[in-house]
């Protein structure tokens, strides 16, 4: 898994040359959360690349950066920044590309100002807006392969596999607390 990208570099990560998903951070501090995109989208085999800018400490950058991404390509952007949280949201104002929001719990308010700042876009500049911090980050990821497996039938089965994977996990935890909750009535005094 790379780091993120230094002055107006970016890590591309995936086999094709086409990138297909652009991760963006207010700062490279928000990398250790806005990994987990990056994690679901190497699971599904999406090129991506990661880069930092920020709304407001460089406005023009992330502004350049949003025009750029659909004719670079790129056909979902995924937004992570944490605090007063208006990267997401300009980088929509700025393309028609699906923009999806990951709201950091980087301040001392833990994400909800991230989350409010990201969520609460006015009529006719959505942004898709995740959970706050890993859960988020990782769900950002996995809404944007389910965009792309539109498309891409082999993305889609991908996907399908996931969602079967993450269903036998369920079932199988229920299997190991029922048998545990066996084990224990069984023992008890009242069952002898
Ligand atoms: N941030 C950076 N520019 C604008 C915003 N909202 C956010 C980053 C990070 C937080 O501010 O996304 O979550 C703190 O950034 P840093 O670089 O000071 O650690």
């Amino acid at each position: 898994m790379p780091s993120p990208g230094g002055k107006g570099r970016r890590i591309r990560v995936g086999s094709m040359a086409q990138v297909m998903v652009c991760i963006v951070m207010g700062s490279a501090n928000d990398w250790p959360i806005m990994q987990g995109a990056a994690e679901m989208l190497a699971r599904f085999h999406i090129p991506y690349e990661v880069t930092v800018s920020s709304a407001h400490r460089a406005p023009q950058r992330t502004a350049a950066l949003a025009h750029k991404a659909a004719r670079r390509g790129v056909q979902v952007l995924i937004a992570g920044a944490g605090g007063a949280a208006h990267l997401a949201g300009v980088i929509a104002a700025e393309t028609m590309l699906p923009v999806i929001g990951v709201p950091i719990d980087s301040s001392s308010l833990q994400g909800l100002d991230a989350l409010l700042a990201t969520v609460q876009m006015p009529q006719g500049v959505p942004v898709a807006t995740v959970a706050i911090g890993k859960a988020g980050a990782a769900n950002a990821g996995i809404l944007a392969a389910q965009i792309l497996a539109l498309q891409d039938p082999d993305l889609a089965a991908r996907l399908r596999q996931y969602k079967a994977e993450l269903a036998a996990g369920v079932a199988q935890a229920d299997a190991t607390l029922q048998a545990q909750l066996q084990v224990q009535h069984d023992g008890s005094p009242a069952s002898r």
